[in-house]
């Protein structure tokens, strides 16, 4: 009978519990406890990460978003949420589901962000003629170029969500940012 030395079958029968057949950081049995797969490496709960990943793992990219799992693990963002991500640590070709997506809630899906130059993580940063999709309630209702009217009421107005200066004076309802005011004084004079 083959005996591994040096390498213990680690998915036998009696250490099983223990080990971590699919490299995720996370042991068989507390897998079964969290009811995720222990043969799946992409299916884990990150707070019961309690053993070393394999380097297959690490070099992953569970989420699609383009960044490895360890990149993730040591950026502090989630490797599962494909909407958490850090854009400079994006190594590798993303997933379709996460060019499709709309991460930051902007109409304008990642895909297009990155073509247009704009981060697919700031929900101020965009191009206007390249939204195709809904935009998030959050968006609606914040006010990316601080002139105290609402993203979602400056659609309806058809002025510019990212203009400070283009706005309907009756549809403000928000307070104007300092940045604003400051642009205001600054035509005045
Ligand atoms: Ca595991
Ligand atoms: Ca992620
Ligand atoms: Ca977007
Ligand atoms: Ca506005």
């Amino acid at each position: 009978m083959p005996v591994h030395i040096g390498k213990p079958n680690s998915c036998n029968k009696h250490t099983w519990k223990n080990a971590d057949c699919d490299g995720d950081g996370v042991t068989n049995g507390k897998e079964i406890i969290d009811g995720t797969s222990p043969s799946n490496p992409c299916q884990f709960t990150l707070a019961s990460q309690t053993v070393a990943p394999s380097s297959t793992w690490n070099n992953a990219d569970c989420d699609g978003d383009g960044v490895t799992n360890s990149k993730e693990i040591s950026d502090g963002t989630s490797p599962t949420d494909p909407c958490q991500f850090t854009v400079a640590s994006q190594t590798l070709a993303t997933s379709s589901t996460w060019k499709s997506a709309d991460c930051d809630g902007d109409g304008v899906t990642n895909e297009q962000e990155i073509t247009d130059g704009t981060s697919p993580s700031n929900p101020c940063q965009f191009t206007l003629s390249s939204q195709t999709v809904a935009t998030s309630e959050t968006w609606k209702n914040s006010d990316c170029d601080g002139d105290g009217v609402t993203n979602g009421k400056e659609i309806t107005d058809a002025t510019n969500p990212s203009d400070p200066c283009q706005f309907n004076t009756g549809s403000q309802t928000l307070a104007t940012s300092a940045t604003w005011r400051m642009l205001i004084v600054m035509e005045m004079v």
